[in-house]
């Protein structure tokens, strides 16, 4: 038998499910770079030329391990574009007979391929993808019969699992959780280190001129471009934030800071998310050094709990919701994505700081996408799917498995509570606690209307009121309703005036 094995570029991993058994005498690898996944939003440059470079070296990593690779870059004559006009010709063009998929992590193409294989007459196997710690089927059990879905049991279950940070049956260092102490603001005196750079070879030029050409409308920047396209670097990158970033990893893990884009995170979600890092690996190094003692409890747990906890718990709800969650609006947001989420220019330093650093290194921290561009979206109340297009197209980290349940669920609220159980909506007195932005904003944190302040103070009480009807019975809104009761109607009205008079200027 002579098979043709798939792998996607999110799949760049050499123990991936289609390429387990292959036999280098007969079977042949296909990749493709195709116009249709670089254009299905308009990811941004750094995000394409990530994963053509990465793309390009699995590739040339397996060729010298002798395994025929048919690699198709996108400006080859006949490239037909998308992923299955490319297994279409792959087969004509070859003798092989039958088909290997790993099943794709976007629901979109999954059902492209799986259309395809119903019709093909070949014999097409789509396999699951294992490199995750649950499968979907387990998230599906866990999930029957519940009334409410909350991350911390599932991942209290996968703890118990996998044994990831565990003594026997009980969690090390004696508790669950210790998100209570990862909210420090960032002190002047600490200096986050300066991160591993990988300066692009020459390959990885070539795939910018590429992308210049092709996609030179598309957001962002690649002069900053310094992500690993190898796993033998991304192995590095993972070195380096566990010796000099994961000992901070937690007391910081929420605190923002005027031009420090990355803080003590890791920046490994790109390679996890397209296969050069093993979620299992990334894990199992992290608790090694907190048993060696050189990284503390609440830094290993709060880091695994993103990985084992978070992302594997997203991973559920999309499989388990798709494909409606894409539609969920519960709070019937549908204001436009305002023009300056493209170009940074705006006049709130937060909003400015999260931008500038997304169009520079397609990245922004958990918190600024949730608290700061996440939060604005929701309290202005911009369209769940519009802000949900935005976030799939401008992190490396991109992938709608991940971005939905993120954007849909956490930040916007749109879910109405599947995956949060209240709004992560924040007033700016939140922002002046978690960062140095407001020092030097135009705007007055500690005023809440009128034209000098700061705009999510009113825009928050505006959003708790748009919403009343929706949200007042929501327990965990008991604190902030009780507050906006002792509110007068005119005050009331003014705030409404001010966030209306805002959001209706907003471009
Ligand atoms: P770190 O802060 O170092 O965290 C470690 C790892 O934990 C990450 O690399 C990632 O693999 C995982 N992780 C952390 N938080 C989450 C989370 N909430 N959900 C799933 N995994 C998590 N993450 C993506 O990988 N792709 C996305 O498209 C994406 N979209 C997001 C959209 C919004 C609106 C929000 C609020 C969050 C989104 N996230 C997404 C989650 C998170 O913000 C990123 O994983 C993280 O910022 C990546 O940076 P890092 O690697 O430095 O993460
Ligand atoms: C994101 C992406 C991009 C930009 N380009 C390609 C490509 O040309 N070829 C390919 O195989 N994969 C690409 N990808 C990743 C796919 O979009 C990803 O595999 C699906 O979205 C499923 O997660």
């Amino acid at each position: 038998m002579t098979t043709l094995r798939l792998v996607l570029g999110d799949q760049l991993d050499r123990n991936l499910s289609s390429l387990r058994g292959i036999n280098k005498e007969t079977d042949v690898v296909l990749m493709a770079e195709v116009v249709s996944e670089a254009t299905y939003v308009k990811h941004h440059k750094q995000k394409i030329a990530l994963i053509f470079s990465a793309m390009r070296h699995f590739a040339k990593e397996m060729e010298n391990e002798g395994i025929a690779v048919r690699y198709i870059q996108l400006d080859a004559a006949d490239n037909s574009g998308s992923i299955v006009g490319e297994l279409d010709r792959a087969i004509t063009e070859t003798k092989l007979t039958t088909v290997c998929i790993t099943e794709p992590a976007e629901y979109r193409l999954l059902r492209e391929l799986k259309e395809w294989s119903d019709q093909t007459a070949f014999d097409a196997e789509i396999k699951p993808d294992d490199r995750f710690f649950s499968d979907r089927e387990y998230f599906k059990n866990w999930s029957h019969g519940r009334k409410s879905l909350r991350m911390e049991f599932f991942y209290r279950e996968l703890r118990r699992k996998t044994g990831i940070l565990m003594n026997g049956g009980k969690p090390k260092g004696g508790k669950w959780n210790f998100d209570q102490d990862n909210r420090k603001a960032l002190p002047k005196s600490l200096k986050p280190p300066d991160r591993l750079r990988f300066s692009p070879n020459s390959q990885v030029r070539e795939v910018f001129d590429l992308v210049e050409k092709h996609f030179g409308d598309h957001f962002g920047d690649l002069s900053h471009f310094n992500w690993a396209v190898k796993r033998t670097d991304a192995l590095l990158a993972l070195d380096h934030f566990i010796d000099e970033c994961l000992p901070f990893f937690g007391d910081f893990q929420d605190a923002m800071a005027t031009d420090e884009a990355f803080l003590f995170h890791s920046l490994l979600a790109p390679y996890i998310n397209i296969g050069l890092l093993n979620p299992k690996e990334v894990c199992h190094r992290a608790e090694a050094a907190y048993e060696a003692g050189t990284v503390p409890i609440n830094a290993a747990e709060g880091f695994i709990r993103q990985i084992l906890g978070w992302r594997e718990y997203v991973r559920g709800i999309y499989w388990l919701q798709m494909p409606e969650y894409s539609d969920s609006n519960f709070l019937a947001a549908k204001r436009s994505l305002p023009e300056f989420y493209w170009t940074g220019k705006t006049e709130m330093v937060c909003l400015e700081q999260a931008i500038n650093s997304t169009a520079q290194h397609a990245y922004a921290h958990h918190i600024q996408r949730l608290m700061i561009t996440g939060n604005f979206a929701l309290l202005a109340g911009i369209s769940p799917q519009e802000t949900s297009k935005w976030y799939l197209a401008v992190y490396a980290d991109a992938f709608e498995w991940v971005e939905h349940p993120n954007t849909i669920g956490m930040a916007l609220f749109a879910d109405g509570g599947l995956l949060a159980s209240k709004p992560y909506a924040a007033s700016g007195a939140y922002i002046n606690r978690m960062s140095d932005f407001c020092a030097t904003c135009k705007y007055n944190v500690k005023v809440r209307e009128g034209s000098d302040a700061c705009p999510f103070n009113y825009l928050y009480w505006d959003f708790m009121l748009r919403n009343e009807d929706l949200l007042r019975t929501n327990p965990r809104l008991a604190f902030p309703y009780k507050t906006l009761d002792r509110f007068t109607e005119k005050q009331k009205n003014i705030i409404s005036f001010h966030a209306m008079n805002f959001l209706d200027n907003l471009k």
